[in-house]
């Protein structure tokens, strides 16, 4: 079912309910209710009350979560649980709307539906016989200790901060709302408005302390918590200590440089990010350890120690995403430090029908990957540094996965915890159980960075550059097409390695006027790129770069 046709079907169904009698009663009923607010009443109190109290449900949950794991704050675990349950559809629409923040979104989305609710909750809540307030604040924590408990990666003790939360924040509302028109007993003494339900004036002041304190104690509560777990967790210390193996070559070989053009290597603050994670996992080298279990002779277990005694090297290996669209720049090159999976893996002996190793990740997110692509001599490693330094933490400190020529959602898996050596036909992963490809090679392509789609120039020589790839086999040739004319040789820079980009550049006599610019690419075995335009899903874009200049 489409996005769209959901959005149809819930419009629809509301009519209907609405064109029964008793839809009829329920609407004439917040209609009422509805006026009576517009008459100077207490929804805007009760509002305010019901939003402070989920706000001291989340605060105390993060404060609590930061004792057990921060990722089982109410607010994370039911994101997470949202991200598994909506609709791939409903996700790739998401995904394509706002892209890579699309995580921030979602959390957005959240709170603002969170806020909607907890106003209303507000609104409902009228003690002592009406408590539909709270009724809502428990489904509200109901959801959160259900999110928590079906988290893959938690445990039990991850539905306490949804829990205390839910509890505090019924507290809250409680206190809140009996400061605001709490309805009269008979023989109360409190002059009655027609038409309306005799109520206590609002006690103003006491609603303002109790409100006061509220929002202190939700903030206390946030902040403590994201303070307490980066004192428990202080992986940034942790980072700053890590000592990166002796590889290979510590020196920066020369490359050629292509103006406008992309570095060789990408610096790590400005390399591609794309994980599954809405809070990037922070996980110490203390403590880590990887797993090696599944069809293999023996089980193996590594720390930090075991590693430091095998030998390590170094690699520069270009990381594509396989959703990178044609022209797109979820693509970095980067020279790895670490160890070889073949070494690795070889220690637990995988039994000869096995043919695919499932790595999983500290936050839960799987990839499967070719056994013989980690144990072939393309250089598959357990990779701890990038450019130089540690891995930053978003790129997986303190270990991840690189295999050259695989998109990363089969094989770059960040924050590795275990591997585990299964076949194709037993085990799946995160993303083949939605839809995308299991096996996925890098396709070869190429992309102009220079000048910029729609970009102004001078007419006169141009440089024209950008970058090709095609991961395990190289690029041997780069042609450059203006307009309808014929393909030209572009010129390729160094180095020439076969699994990372290759740089390109073009001098193009340019006359004055709109002009289309498109490049293509052939690797090393001679095949040319296909000029077939493919969407990223399944199994990754395809089809030729092309932009529009004017030359004035
Ligand atoms: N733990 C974890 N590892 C992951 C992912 C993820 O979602 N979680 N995404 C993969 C994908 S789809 C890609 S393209 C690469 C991106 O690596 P980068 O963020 O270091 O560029 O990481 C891979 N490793
Ligand atoms: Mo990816």
């Amino acid at each position: 079912m489409s996005c769209a046709q959901i959005v149809r079907a819930a419009t629809d169904t509301a009519w209907e309910v609405a064109g029964t009698t008793r839809g009829a009663g329920i609407l004439e009923r917040v209609d009422r209710r509805l006026r009576t607010f517009s008459r100077g009443s207490t929804a805007v109190w009760r509002g305010t009350a019901g939003i402070l109290a989920v706000a001291v449900a989340l605060g105390v949950g993060q404060l609590v979560a930061g004792l057990i794991d921060r990722d089982s704050a109410p607010l994370y675990v039911v994101a997470d649980a949202v991200v598994d349950l909506v609709p791939p559809s409903l996700r790739e629409s998401a995904i394509s709307t706002f892209g890579t923040s699309d995580k921030t979104a979602l959390l957005a989305i959240m709170g603002i539906v969170l806020a909607v609710i907890a106003a209303l909750a507000g609104v409902l809540e009228a003690p002592p016989r009406r408590l539909w307030g709270s009724v809502l604040l428990v489904i509200l924590g109901v959801t959160g200790v259900v999110a928590a408990a079906t988290r893959p990666t938690g445990s039990v003790a991850w539905t306490v901060p949804s829990f205390v939360g839910a509890a505090a924040g019924l507290l809250t509302l409680h206190l809140l709302i009996t400061r605001v028109g709490r309805p009269a007993t008979p023989g109360d003494a409190i002059p009655r408005v027609p038409d309306e339900r005799p109520t206590h004036p609002v006690d103003r002041r006491g609603f303002l302390v109790g409100a006061g304190v509220a929002g202190a104690a939700a903030a206390v509560g946030g902040v403590g918590g994201v303070a307490l777990d980066h004192h428990l967790h202080d992986v940034d210390r942790d980072r700053a200590g890590f000592t990166l193996p002796n590889a290979a070559d510590p020196t920066d070989p020369a490359y050629d440089r292509v103006p406008g053009v992309s570095d060789y290597l990408t610096d790590n603050r400005d390399f591609y990010r794309i994980d599954t994670a809405l809070q990037v996992p922070r996980v110490e080298s203390r403590g880590w350890s990887l797993r090696i279990f599944g069809m293999v002779d023996h089980e193996v277990r590594l720390d930090f120690d075991d590693l430091r005694r095998m030998a390590a090297f170094e690699k520069t290996v270009t990381l594509t995403c396989v959703s990178n669209e044609v022209g797109g720049d979820l693509i970095g090159n980067a020279r790895w430090t670490g160890y070889r999976l073949a070494d690795l893996l070889a220690m637990a002996h995988p039994r000869a029908d096995a043919d695919m190793v499932l790595s999983t990740s500290s936050d839960g997110f799987t990839a499967g990957t070719p056994l013989s692509a980690m144990t072939d001599d393309r250089g598959a490693m357990l990779a701890v540094g990038m450019n130089g330094s540690p891995l930053p933490v978003e790129h997986g400190y303190p270990a991840r996965l690189v295999i050259p020529g695989l998109y990363g959602y089969v094989s770059a898996t960040k924050w590795v915890a275990s591997l585990e050596v299964t076949r194709f036909d037993r085990a799946q992963a995160y993303w083949t159980t939605r839809g995308w490809a299991e096996k996925g090679p890098i396709k070869l392509s190429s992309r102009i960075d220079v000048p910029r789609g729609g970009a102004r120039v001078r007419a006169g020589e141009v440089m024209v550059g950008g970058v090709a790839w095609a991961q395990g086999r190289g690029i041997n040739r780069v042609e450059v097409r203006v307009d309808d004319g014929p393909w030209r040789s572009a010129r390729l820079a160094h180095p020439d390695d076969i699994d990372t980009w290759r740089l390109w550049s073009f001098a193009w006599s340019a006359g004055a006027g709109d002009h289309t610019l498109a490049v293509r690419a052939f690797d090393g075995d001679g095949k040319q790129q296909s000029a077939v335009e493919a969407s990223p899903i399944p199994d990754g874009s395809s089809g030729l770069h092309a932009i529009r200049v004017t030359v004035t």
